[in-house]
Parts: C-alpha cells; sequence; structure tokens
C-alpha cells in the first residue's frame, strides 16, 4: 500500500462500533432485583407509544446478551455503545438507597465479555430511564439540589465497579429530548406538559429549563468526582453527548441565516455553551429572562470544561426560518422543503428526519471550530419508510439506509481528511432494531432487523455496508504496510 492511499484512510486508532441504550433493548424489566424507571409506567399508559407497546421484552437482551455480543464480534466492530440501567443497579435510584449486586453482575459480565471479543465498551451512565422512587420522591429532575446528589452516588458505584475495564464514559444522552421531550412537549417519559389534554401537571415555560440546569449540574459533578477521584488510577476519558441537527438558513435573507443560529443556540448551544465555554448562550438569555436558572460562580467553575471531549448525536439537517413561538427550537420555523419547493432529501419514517449528508459536515466543521475539543459521533442513522410492514427479506434490503450512510461516511471522510476535524469515533444508531420510545416499534432504526416473534436477528445491507466501510477506511496500521 503506498503513503498516498494510507493518508486517504481514518487514522488507525479511530474508533468505530454500534449503538443502543439498556431501555430499548433490554426488557426483563422485573427480573434481578431491577427497579422500575419512569419509562416502564409511561409506556404502559394508554397513548404515549404509537403502537401500545411498552419497554417489557424489547429485544431481549437482558437475555440475549451472550448472542448480542456474538454478533458484534462477527461485525468486527472496534467498540460498542451502551447504556446502564440505574435502577437495575440502585433500584431505588437514591445515594442512601442499596445497590444491588444482580445488577452490578449483570454488566459486570457484559463488560467483561466485550473485553474478551477484543471490543471497547463506551459507557453511558444516564440515557433516560431514570429510577421511578427519585421521580416519585422529589420530583427527579425537577429538583436539582437531590438529583445531583444521587445521580453522583449512582455515577461514583459504576466507577468503583467497573471502572477498572471502562475507559470510555458518557454521563448523560441528549439533554435536549430529556428537557423538552419530557418535560415541555411531554411525549417522552414523564410526559409533563402544559398541555392539559396530555398531562394534568407540569408547566412548559418552565420545567424543561429547570430540568435542563439539574443535567448540566448533574454530569458536571460526576466528572468532577470521576476527575478527583478516579481518573489518575483509571485513566478514562468521560463526557456528555448532546442531540443537534445541523441548521441551514431558509434562504440568504439576514433574518433566517440569524434565526439558524438562534436554532443551533437551542439545540445544541443550551448546553454545549456552558459546558465547553463557561456560560448560557445570549441568545437563551434573552428569550428567557428570569425564566432561565443561574450558575452560582462556584458551580461554574465545575460546569466549564467539564467534557473531555464532544458527544455528538445528529441525524438531520433543518432548513431554518425566522418565526413562530416555539421556544424549545429558538423561536424557529423548521422545514425540510426548500423555496424551490424540492425536498431537502430522503424521508425517513419519523418526521423529524430526513437525508442531507452535507449538513453532517457542515455540523463536524461547526462543532470544531467552535469548541475545539476531538469529537465522538455516539449516535447517527436513518428508518426506513414502513420498514415495519415488509417481510424480513424486503425488510434486509434497506437501501435507504444504505444510501444514508453512504453520503455519511463520504462526509465524515472528507470533514476529517479535507477539513481537518478532529472526529475520532463514529458509532451509528442503532446495532438492533428496538424500542423507539414514543414510536413504540413501529420506527426501526437497526442496521440489524429483530423479528419480534422470534427473537431473531438478522443483518441488514446497511449493517454489511458499514462493516465494509469502516475495514476498508481506517489505516490498518504497520501490519498492511510491508
Ligand atoms: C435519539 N428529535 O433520540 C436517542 O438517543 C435514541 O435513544 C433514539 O432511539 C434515537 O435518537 C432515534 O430517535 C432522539 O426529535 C429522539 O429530534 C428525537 C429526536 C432526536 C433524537
Amino acid at each position: 500500500m503506498t503513503s498516498a492511499e494510507v493518508a486517504n484512510k481514518l487514522p488507525k486508532d479511530f474508533i468505530w462500533g454500534f449503538a443502543t441504550a439498556s431501555f430499548q433493548i433490554e426488557g426483563s424489566t422485573n427480573v434481578d432485583g431491577r427497579g422500575k424507571s419512569i419509562w416502564d409506567d409511561f409506556s404502559k399508559q394508554p397513548g404515549k407509544t404509537m403502537d401500545g407497546r411498552d419497554g417489557d421484552v424489547a429485544t431481549d437482551s437482558y437475555r440475549l446478551w451472550k448472542e448480542d455480543i456474538a454478533l458484534l464480534a462477527q461485525y468486527g466492530v472496534k467498540s460498542y455503545r451502551f447504556s446502564l440501567s440505574w435502577s437495575r443497579i440502585i433500584p431505588l435510584g437514591g445515594r442512601d438507597d442499596p445497590v444491588n449486586p444482580k445488577g452490578i453482575a449483570f454488566y459486570s459480565n457484559f463488560i467483561d465479555a466485550l473485553l474478551e471479543h477484543g471490543i471497547i465498551p463506551f459507557v453511558t451512565l444516564y440515557h433516560w430511564d431514570l429510577p421511578q422512587a427519585l421521580h416519585d420522591r422529589y420530583g427527579g429532575w425537577l429538583n436539582k439540589d437531590e438529583i445531583v446528589q444521587d445521580y453522583v452516588r449512582y455515577a461514583k458505584v459504576c466507577f468503583q465497579t467497573f471502572g477498572d475495564r471502562v475507559k470510555h464514559w458518557l454521563t448523560v444522552n441528549e439533554p435536549w429530548c430529556i428537557s423538552i421531550l419530557g418535560y415541555g412537549r411531554g411525549v417522552f417519559a414523564p410526559g409533563r406538559s402544559s398541555d392539559r389534554e396530555r398531562s394534568p401537571e407540569g408547566d412548559s415555560s418552565t420545567e424543561p429549563w429547570i430540568v435542563g440546569h439539574s443535567v448540566i449540574l448533574s454530569h458536571a459533578y460526576a466528572v468532577r468526582l470521576y476527575r478527583e477521584e478516579f481518573k489518575a488510577a483509571q485513566g478514562g476519558q468521560i463526557g456528555i453527548t448532546l442531540n443537534g441537527d445541523w441548521a441551514m438558513p431558509y434562504d440568504d435573507g439576514p433574518q433566517n441565516v440569524e434565526a439558524a443560529q438562534h436554532a443551533l443556540d437551542v439545540a445544541i448551544g443550551w448546553f454545549a455553551d456552558p459546558i465547553y465555554l463557561g456560560h448560557y448562550p445570549e441568545f437563551i438569555k434573552q428569550m428567557l429572562r428570569e425564566r432561565l436558572p443561574e450558575f452560582t460562580p462556584e458551580e461554574l467553575k465545575v460546569v466549564k470544561g467539564s467534557s473531555d471531549f464532544y458527544g455528538m448525536n445528529t441525524y438531520t439537517t433543518n432548513l431554518c426560518r425566522d418565526g413562530g413561538d416555539d421556544e424549545f427550537q429558538g423561536l424557529v420555523e423548521y422545514t425540510f422543503i426548500r423555496p424551490d419547493g424540492t425536498q431537502l432529501g430522503t424521508q425517513a419514517h419519523c418526521a423529524w428526519l430526513q437525508d442531507y449528508p452535507e449538513g453532517f459536515r457542515n455540523l463536524l466543521n461547526y462543532i470544531w471550530k467552535r469548541y475545539k475539543l476531538p469529537i465522538y459521533v455516539t449516535e447517527n442513522g436513518f428508518a426506513v419508510k414502513d420498514e415495519h410492514s415488509k417481510p424480513i427479506e424486503q425488510a434486509l434490503q434497506d437501501n435507504d439506509r444504505v444510501n444514508y450512510f453512504k453520503g455519511i461516511t463520504t462526509s465524515l471522510k472528507a470533514a476529517v481528511l479535507e477539513d481537518g476535524v478532529d472526529v475520532r469515533a463514529y458509532f451509528p444508531w442503532s446495532f438492533l432494531d428496538n424500542f423507539e420510545w414514543a414510536d413504540g416499534y413501529i420506527t426501526r432504526f437497526g442496521v440489524t432487523y429483530v423479528d419480534y416473534e422470534t427473537q431473531q436477528r438478522y443483518p441488514k445491507e446497511s449493517a454489511k455496508f458499514l462493516v465494509k466501510w469502516f475495514g476498508d477506511n481506517i489505516d490498518a496500521g504497520d501490519k498492511k504496510l510491508q
């Protein structure tokens, strides 16, 4: 192999693998002492999921975990991103509540088995399954002083127990979704909203911003703990992962150019600016005034610089037009229809997602320039239209998803090799079709098809494409150079 060819590849340390989350795959919600999470009850309430189904079985991965790891090994991934269920580890969740040895044993065995297969564990501490007991006791994320202490103790148990083997920690997955979808729009657990047809209680004008503030502080104090008590001995990295899609002005109008920045300020800057730059975005301060909680100077010292890297979950691009009253989008209207009436890209099964790979390259450049830290892409993927109602053989030919990943991998390579963006990892969402939150099992994001009757797994074309692409496009190191 010539040096020009080597130079045209991602660096040999580049990490890739697939991602999942505990509540979306594990099932076995009543087993081995697991406590309830807010998603258990929420998903069982009428009308909360599209197909009326819950997470009690999901992909049955709590029982089938050895098979799952064997399939990951067959795919040849370098890493696997998964999340720990807080209420399996501490069933009632709180700082004085007992730890559950069976929950610990499950994840401990799981991590050992990954390592035996040479797969690097990338571990999310919190992917939305808050112990129900904490929500009932004091309002969960609404109660900053309580939740920060309970979250930090949970994190401490995880660092103590798994930190000898886990070197990549993600504190929290997607605080925007937790806050806005859970406490603003009320479509995710715990389903609070000002919309009284949806929720008996809640206040969408204040609660999401309070919850976001609690999440930032919980993350930051857990990171401080890791750095002070564990990092020297364990040598791992820790950070947060934020969702956020590229925002493109609808046209050249200055108001729409500004609107696109406001969209980024609320989707991303709300969390990234305090964590990486040390303050909330000016635009959010103006939009919310006294409704935006403030950090004390002491808190701010803990928050600023509290992530070793930028964790990015991204799926699409939104065309942005100034207007409307949706604070959760920065008073910006989103559309996928260009001024000339054409669609931005291929429509996915869910309304919020179209395929537009150039936006991914733009977002990587924007984040790199603004926050100046290595980027780990911890989620990215596509839900094929009507895939759930097709016969399995057809669903395995997931051409729209293959096209999506073709575009994305091209953008990824261009961002790294042409633009010089420091991207270190890429995790397609998801390893398996799974419980897609409010969509139930109707929307499938997996590169592996799951037959929910048999729990049989079938690799889709997209899995084959990604396995081959990363095999071909990561520098293999000295071995192949001879
Ligand atoms: C992420 N949006 O959620 C989550 O981290 C995953 O658990 C989930 O399965 C995946 O993306 C696919 O949805 C999102 O409305 C949910 O923009 C909704 C949005 C974005 C991300």
